[in-house]
């Protein structure tokens, strides 16, 4: 990005990775009285021919940095030129810079970009990584909730004041802001709504009960008084003590807690000819197919317990929404 002629411009929330400038500024490049601000972003594998692999501060103009990540951005210098007095609570993994870093150490993403070929301009086999932070990052409640989105000047609108990070989990967690674009933590966010578990699927819906009405749906989970497992299943933290409807759950994990779902179906349900499909919902209109294969946590002869990923967001034909419903779809395809 070319920021020239008096260009006033803030960042927040913002990945840069793999961006590739034959000169100047790998990610951002600033001249010519231009201002810029930026606040919680990620740089990393972005790259220059000259001057700032990340960003390059020219003529007159000014950048402004909080709570951000550099990591592995080459170039002669990764920040190049002056950086604002204000700035704070930054981390640069490495390399030279002109600045103020507090912090000069691996940020520890769960998994760091990788170019595939060495070369971010051949598309194909790039991989843009995983830059949640793992349990141990050194970000994690690194940053400054006072972080100023405009800078220097007028407008006092924090960090603070923003209430999610890039992907939609809550922030500020834990009381302090973490560096970078994700915030890590346990909590998902204040906007989810479960599948109301009791309510389903009698008079809700009319796709499943076309079938063999609610039936279907005790025959696939295994609860037909004829057909009932009585084994427990586990997993960490959970037992169930026979099978049943669909349930939320959250699984320890590297970022914190995973919200996932949970649901139970019998063993042989594909020579039944039952197929499941997992499906989310932002508006409880439009249902979004989940692709994942479910995960078998256990099972005994009659019933598995399986799970998938609950997603924080999803694409609609009407835009982006947060998961805030999930259902199960249980159908007999032969
Ligand atoms: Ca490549
Ligand atoms: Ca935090
Ligand atoms: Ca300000």
């Amino acid at each position: 990005m070319d920021h020239h002629d008096t260009t006033e411009a803030g960042y927040i929330n913002c990945a840069f990775v793999g961006n590739t400038a034959g000169v100047d500024g790998g990610a951002a490049n600033a001249t010519s009285n231009s201002n810029c601000v930026y606040t919680n972003c990620t740089f990393t594998n972005n790259s220059a021919g000259s001057d700032g692999g990340a960003i390059r501060t020219g003529v007159a103009s000014s950048t402004y940095l909080s709570n951000n990540i550099f990591q592995n951005n080459p170039g002669n210098q990764e920040l190049f030129g002056p950086v604002d007095a204000g700035s704070s609570n930054n981390l640069l993994e490495g390399g030279t810079l002109g600045g103020p870093i507090v912090l000069i150490t691996d940020p520890q993403f769960i998994q760091n970009p990788d170019p595939g070929d060495g070369d971010w301009t051949t598309l194909a086999d790039n991989d843009y990584g995983d830059l949640r932070l793992k349990y141990s990052s050194p970000c994690i409640d690194a940053g400054t909730n006072t972080a100023d989105l405009d800078g220097v000047g007028a407008g006092t609108t924090l960090i603070s004041d923003i209430t999610e990070d890039i992907g939609g989990k809550d922030r500020i967690q834990n009381a302090t802001v973490d560096l970078g674009v994700y915030e890590w933590g346990s909590y998902p966010g204040d906007l989810y709504y479960l599948w109301i578990i009791a309510a389903f699927p009698t008079a809700t819906d009319p796709e499943i009960e076309t079938y063999i009405g609610s039936k279907l749906m005790n025959y696939g989970y295994g609860m037909l008084a004829t057909d009932t497992s009585t084994n427990p299943l586990s997993q960490t933290g959970l037992v169930l003590n026979s099978a049943g409807f669909p349930a939320p759950f959250y699984e320890p994990s590297l970022t914190g807690l995973d919200l996932r779902t949970l649901f139970t179906r019998i063993t042989d349900y594909q020579e039944r000819g039952l197929k499941f499909t997992v499906q989310f919902s932002g508006d409880m209109t439009f249902w979004s197919d989940s692709i994942e294969i479910p995960s078998l946590l256990d099972t005994d002869s009659l019933v598995e317990l399986v799970s998938v990923t609950y997603p924080t967001l999803l694409l609609t034909p009407t835009g982006v929404q947060k998961a805030k419903f999930f259902r199960v779809r249980v159908e007999l395809i032969e």
